[in-house]
Formats: structure tokens, sequence, C-alpha cells
């Protein structure tokens, strides 16, 4: 007995159940099955599911430490009420009858005085619960329902709709070629690293674009190791290498793209020795580049979420790329780019739903205009959302229409560039809500505060690109008073007064109905704890727009964007202009702010603010650092671990200085989100490409010193 409870086994005599659940620590595509083992209501010990295709029985560091994000101090424990100043953290406990009632009042009566717009709907990096939210924000009339989103991977959906009027990501299983453009999901989801191994194991050659080495060049056979935020010149002469040597497919181009003459025109300018100039890859290595991807057929892009999008020019930069897609005629083939049905939570799984539909309930034209929807017109018309990083000049000037209250599920304000000025602004609302497992210093200015449970404690839904799908059931009930967020938001719903009957009837009817062309049911999912593959998946067929066309404005793939024309005072082409502060632009600043800082990259142990407040993880780098490279380092007297400052014209933190070959001379590295070294207060509000009204998180002008 003793050695069955010291072992922990799931056994009769010791009492000890194993729960399925799954890790939502993590990013939602990478979301590993968990194994939580529960005794007398506890978690008492954590795995990786084995049945999972996606993890198929490991963990990360972070999934590891489940039990400590779980039972963490900084939990919120009941329905809280503010009662000092904003930011003083001075609440009172409240019901959570008073508090949804409160909300629930002062929304309908800025409804009445304001209009619905002037109530606004957020949802941080949770993702699972995002429909629900949406088709909340409607319903109540208010088009902003707005996301992280507005700085995550949605840049790349946009980008690739004005190139081929869809999505179309890489079918690795299938492919001869594969050119990695900034992505390292060894450190961002290192479950699907897999596929970059199984692809090399297979003899596919894999090319990879990044500013760092990291474990994702190190199994490529060519590394383009370019300065950031020079993707579009690296493509472009890329593409003039491939025109140039007549490796384009010249019967695609010709039958299925639009402005093709005029694309061609303009790349003749980007030499391989323009592009070395340009982005400080050798032209050979270019040239090298353009043969492989050009020549070997299939040949896949995969694009990552942020590296070039979180640039002042990201989303020009990724036409330019995605572009190569369309000119080597690698597009919608087995093996290239397949465009996909629409996903259901985020991944197409197989099967078909109704997810968008259920999102939104009304059309555009029955709203006041989004938020953002004048400064970002191209963001709107390609997304469905409003841009939040228009959010505190709009909560400010009140122009084009004031914004009153914030409802916000995970509002981290230092996702924001300019975090105190977001936070300030949000001080000038009539109401902010915050709705987080933790006590962050951003809930310490909200009005009213509501403790959501994690993922361990509630019913969830995920889907994975294997085909597969899980419904959860709580491995242990909340904890304290914490509900999860979709009992929140239907909670809400029912004071509020709204008379949908979807939002009336709940998560499990909402879900089924979302799931019903797809023949899947919540029942059905029940019967299968740990997940399962979907019945008879939908096979996707290459060439769909032999028969339809694509989803552009001229029906085929647009080397000049008919929709950014009529936009605005936008380049229909993927005209390459350097980031707005950088040397080829802003020479003078680069004077005194001689570095590229580059933000964000993604560490293993570390997921933006989350876990820099559990002990296993933090343990692993304990104090905030930047990586530079020796070379600069030493022209500097600074040595590992040193305090130094890092300096941009709009502020300046303190860090330690880790020395590192992984990064290019003259640029540095630093992880976002810390607390006490928060990188984005180094970021003017302004500073956003003008597209997609994404920051230039990866491309600052910055200047170091040892402290
Ligand atoms: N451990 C961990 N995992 C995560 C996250 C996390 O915070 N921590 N975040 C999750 C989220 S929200 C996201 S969006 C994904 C991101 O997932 P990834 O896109 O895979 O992650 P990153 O490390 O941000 O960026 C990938 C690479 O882009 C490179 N890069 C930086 N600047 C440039 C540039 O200008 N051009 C090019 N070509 N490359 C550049 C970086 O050096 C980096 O190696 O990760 C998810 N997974
Ligand atoms: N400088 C720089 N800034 C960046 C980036 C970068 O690369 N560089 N990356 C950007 C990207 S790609 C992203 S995705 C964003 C992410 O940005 P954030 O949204 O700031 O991400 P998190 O800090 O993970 O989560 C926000 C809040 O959600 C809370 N939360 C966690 N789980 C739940 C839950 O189940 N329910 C509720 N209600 N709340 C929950 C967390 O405790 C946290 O307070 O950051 C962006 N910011
Ligand atoms: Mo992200």
């Amino acid at each position: 007995m003793p050695n069955v409870l010291a072992s922990k086994l799931p056994t009769p005599e010791s009492g000890i159940e194993v729960k399925k659940s799954i890790c939502t620590i993590c990013d939602s595509l990478n979301q590993c099955g968990l194994d939580l083992y529960v005794k007398q209501g506890k978690i008492i010990k954590v795995e990786g599911t084995k049945e999972n295709p996606h993890n198929r029985g490991t963990l990360c560091a972070k999934g590891a430490a489940t039990r400590q994000y779980v039972y963490h101090e900084d939990r919120i424990k009941t329905p809280l009420k503010r009662v000092g100043p904003r930011g003083s953290g001075h609440f009172v406990p409240i019901s959570w009858d008073e508090a949804l009632e409160a909300i629930a009042g002062k929304l309908n009566q800025l409804k009445g005085d304001y209009g619905p717009e002037s109530v606004a709907f957020f949802v941080g990096y949770p993702k699972s619960f995002r429909p629900y939210l949406h088709r909340l924000a409607h319903c109540f009339g208010s088009p902003n329902y707005m996301s992280e989103s507005s700085t995550c991977a949605k840049a790349t959906t946009m980008a690739q709709k004005l190139v081929f009027g869809e999505p179309a990501p890489p079918d690795v299983k299938n492919t001869r070629c594969l050119l990695i453009w900034s992505c390292n999901p060894f450190y961002s989801s290192p479950s699907s690293a897999r596929v970059i191994l199984e692809a090399k194991e297979r003899g596919a050659k894999i090319i990879v674009v990044d500013p760092r080495v990291t474990p994702t060049t190190s199994h490529s056979s060519l590394h383009l190791q370019l300065r950031p935020g020079t993707d579009g010149a690296l493509a472009l002469a890329m593409a003039n290498v491939i025109l140039n040597e007549k490796l384009y497919d010249k019967d695609f181009v010709a039958d299925y793209t639009h402005c093709f003459e005029e694309y061609r025109e303009y790349v003749r300018q980007f030499t391989p020795e323009k592009g070395e100039e340009l982005t400080g890859v050798p032209a050979d290595k270019i040239r090298e580049a353009a043969r492989l991807y050009a020549t070997i057929s299939p040949a896949a892009l995969m694009f990552g979420s942020c590296g070039v999008v979180h640039h002042t020019n990201g989303i020009q930069n990724y036409r330019a790329v995605f572009s190569l897609v369309g000119l080597t005629g690698n597009y919608d083939i087995a093996g290239g780019n397949l465009a996909t049905p629409p996903p259901c939570m985020l991944v197409f799984s197989g099967f078909l739903s109704r997810e968008a539909e259920y999102s939104h309930p009304k059309k555009w034209e029955e709203m006041a205009p989004r938020v953002g929807q004048d400064r970002f017109p191209a963001w709107c018309a390609t997304i469905p959302e409003g841009q939040a990083m228009n959010l505190p000049s709009q909560i400010l000037s009140g122009r084009p229409y004031p914004i009153k209250a914030l409802i916000g599920f995970g509002v981290n304000y230092r996702m924001w560039p300019d975090s105190e000025g977001f936070l300030a602004s949000l001080d000038k609302l009539d109401l902010f809500v915050n709705i987080d497992p933790f006590m962050t210093d951003a809930c310490k200015h909200a009005d009213i505060v509501l403790p959501a449970c994690s993922s361990a404690e509630r019913s969830e839904f995920r889907c994975y690109s294997y085909k597969y799908v899980i419904l959860t059931q709580p491995a242990i009930a909340p904890l304290y008073e914490s509900r999860s967020d979709v009992d929140i938001m239907f909670g809400l719903a029912k004071h509020l007064g709204l008379e949908d009957p979807l939002l009336k009837s709940g998560f499990e009817a909402s879900l089924g109905w979302i799931l019903s062309p797809s023949g899947l049911t919540v029942e059905e999912l029940k019967k299968h704890p740990a997940g399962m593959f979907v019945p008879n998946p939908i096979q996707v067929p290459e060439k769909k727009y032999l028969q339809s066309g694509f989803k552009t404005p001229s029906g085929k793939l647009e080397f000049h964007s008919m929709l950014l024309e009529q936009c605005g005072d936008y380049d229909p082409l993927p005209i390459f202009r350097p980031p707005k502060h950088s040397k080829d632009a802003t020479p003078e600043m680069t004077k005194e702010y001689p570095f590229v800082l580059d933000t964000g990259s993604r560490l293993p142990m570390f997921i933006h603010s989350r876990t820099f407040r559990l002990p296993w993880t933090a343990s692993l780098r304990p104090e905030a650092a930047a990586d530079l490279n020796p070379e600069d380092a030493g022209k500097l007297g600074i040595r590992q671990g040193d305090d130094i400052r890092i300096s941009t014209p709009k502020g300046c933190i303190a860090v330690k200085a880790n020395l590192t070959h992984m990064v290019l001379p003259g640029v540095v590295h630093m992880y976002h989100g810390y607390p006490h070294a928060n990188v984005n207060q180094m970021i003017e509000a302004d500073y956003l490409d003008p597209l997609s009204g994404y920051p230039g998180y990866k491309s600052l002008l910055c200047r170091i010193e040892r402290a």
C-alpha cells in the first residue's frame, strides 16, 4: 500500500484516478493532452496523454509545471469590486450575482447613452472560448469583439488572403522541399517540431529564414540569416533569381495570376547583390535558396505567426514571400501550400462546422464600424474583428465614437506597445472588467475582477490538425469560487437580458449547434475522454481554383492586390520598404541607437506573462536577460551576466546580458512580458504596420550600455 501511494499509481487502494484533460498554458494549436492524477479532488501528478497524437505522452517544461499553475497563490478566489483608487489593488469580495448584475446594469445603461458600440469585448491569449464571446458582443449589438489576434498570427492570414484569397498552410507531410520562413517550433511548439524532423528523415530539403541560429536552423541545409524586418527584400531577390533563370511556373503564372508583368518589372531591381545589401544574406545563398525552392517539386512554405508580421512593413513583406508560392506553382497542390476549408477552433480537422455563423449573428452593416476600421481598413476587410491596437487612442479621443467600457477576458496591458499609455487609457473608462485566473497588474486597474478557472477545472473543446478532437471534462472542481469563462459569458448574457436562444442554451448546446454539420456530437465526444479521431475526415482536393477561382477581387492569385487598392493609399504591389526605424530609413537615429532590438522570440519555458510566476519554469532563466552577440559585447566591454541597460528613444529597461552566438552581430533579442523589464514600454504606441495595425515589436532601434 505505501508503495502504491508513493509511486502514485491509480489503483482502487490508492484512491487515485487518472482524468484526461488538456494543457492550455500554451498556444491553442499546440495544446498537449494531459493525464491528471487526482486524489480526493486534488491533482497530485501530471503526465502527457499517450493516446493524444499531438504530444504522444510528452510534455514540455510549462505543461510539467501544471500543478504550480493551477494551485498558484495568485489565483483570484472570488468576484471582487474595487474600493481603492485604480491600480491600488484594494478590492472587496462580492457575490457572482452581485457582480454580474452590476456589470449588466452598467452595460445596458451605456448602450442606451452611447450605443452598444461603446462597449468593447476583448480576449487575450486564451482562444478556446472566442466564438462565444464574439456572439455575445454581436448579440449585445457591439461590433467590437477584439482579441490578442490584433498582434498574433491573423496578420499572416491577412497577407495570405491578399495574395491567395484564403489561407493555404504547408502540406509538410508530402513535401520534398520545406522553406521555413520565421518559425522555430522547437521552442514555440515542441510537439509540432516533429513534422520537421520527419520531413528531414524522408529526405526533404530544408531551408530556414531566420535572423537567429535556432534548433530549427540547425536542422536545415541552408540558413538565410537576414537582418530583422528585411524579409520582403529577401523574397523579392529570390523572385529575381527565379524569373531571370526562368525557373517559374509559366503556365500557372499566365493563367491564374493577376498583374504578373507589373510584378516582374518591379522585381528586376532586386538582384541578389541588391538583396545582400538590403538583408545581409550573401547573394550566393539567395541564389541557392531560390534555385532549390523553385526546382524541387513540390515545395512547401512553412510560415510563422509573428517573426515576419511584427514589423511596420510586415504585411507587405509576407505578401512578397507568399508571392513566391504563386510564382513557382506550389499553390494548392499536395506537398505545396494547400488551401484548407474554414477551420473550427482555429484548425481544420477534417470536418465542417458552423463556427463562423455562430460567431457572427449580425451583419457588419447592422452595426457601427469597428474599432480601428477607419485607420486599418485593410485589416477589417480581411479579418472579422476590430484592431485592438487602436483602443488606447479611441478611448482617449472619443473618435470616431466613444468607448466607455471594456469587458476583458485575460487583458494583459503589457501586450500593447506603450503599455503604460494603454493602462492610463483604461483608467478613463466608465467600466473596466477583467476576468483572469490570476490577480495581474491589469486586474488591479479593473472596477470588477472575476475569477476564471483553469482548463483542469472546466470542459473544453479542442481540434488538432491530426483530424483529432477532444472535449474534456473538469478533472477537479473549480477552485475557490472561480468559474469557467464560458459560464461567465453565458451568465452575463442572461443578466443582460439578451434574447438569443443559443446564448440562452449554454455551452454544450452551443457547441452541439456549431458541430452540427460535422456529424460529431457532444454525446459521442464525451464517450472518448482522451479525444477521438474524426470519423471519415474530408479529404482536401488539390487545385480547387480550377472550379471556383480564387477568393480575391480579380478571381486570380494577386501579385497586385486589388483589395489594397480599394482600401486606400496603399502599395498594391508587395513593395519593400525598410522598417520605419532602421539604418536605411532613419540613418540619423541609427547613430544614437545603433542596434536592432528584436523582441519576443520565444523561449521554451516562458509564454507571454503566464509562467514567470511558476518556480520550475522561472528557475530555467531566473532573471530577465537580453541575448547579444559576443562580438558586440566585447566592443562594449560587456561580459556574461553583466547588468546592462537597453534604451530606445521612448524608454529603457535594465536586464542581464546573455552572450550568445545564436544572434547576429548588431541585433539584440529580448523576451517580452517581464513585469520589471517590459520591452513593450520602449515602443511608441503608433509604431504600427499601417496595413495590419501590428506593432513593430521586432525592428526597434536601441542602444546598449553597461549599467
Ligand atoms: N514557449 C513558448 N511557446 C510559444 C509562445 C511563447 O511565448 N513561448 N508563444 C506562442 C505564440 S502566441 C506564438 S504567436 C507562437 C510563435 O511561434 P514562432 O513564430 O515559431 O516563434 P518566435 O520565436 O516568436 O519566432 C520564430 C523565429 O522568428 C525569428 N524572427 C525574428 N525576427 C524575424 C524577422 O524579422 N524575420 C524572420 N524571417 N524571422 C524573424 C526569431 O529569431 C525566431 O527564431 O509561439 C507560440 N508558442
Ligand atoms: N514585444 C512583444 N510583444 C508581444 C509579442 C512579441 O513577440 N513581442 N507577441 C505578441 C503575441 S504573438 C501574442 S499572442 C500576445 C499574447 O499576449 P497576452 O494576451 O498578453 O498573453 P498572456 O499573457 O499569455 O495572456 C493574457 C492573460 O490571460 C490570462 N489567462 C490565461 N488563461 C486564461 C483563461 O483560461 N481565461 C481567462 N479569462 N484568462 C486567462 C493570463 O493569466 C494573462 O493575464 O503578445 C504579443 N506581444
Ligand atoms: Mo501569438
